[in-house]
């Protein structure tokens, strides 16, 4: 059962964003799909290990594109 986790992005503002942040987070190794929303600026991600929030997080920070909260 993979894990399917709902992030808030507020820094997402474009359909650019949207594209950075999915071809980024899909290189996690255990991502299997990525779905970011500009007009929501939602990110909705669903993964198996070795990925984890952690190292999603992580990834998000360091494109700046930290997620809320
Ligand atoms: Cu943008």
């Amino acid at each position: 059962m993979s894990t399917k986790v709902t992030y808030s992005i507020p820094s997402i503002h474009c359909g650019h964003c949207v594209h950075t942040i999915q071809s980024e987070v899909i290189d996690i190794p255990g991502v299997k799909s990525v779905k970011a929303d500009q007009n929501t600026r939602i990110a909705m991600i669903e993964f198996d290990p070795p990925a984890s929030e952690e190292k999603i997080k992580e990834l998000l920070s360091s494109i700046n594109y930290p997620v809320a909260g």
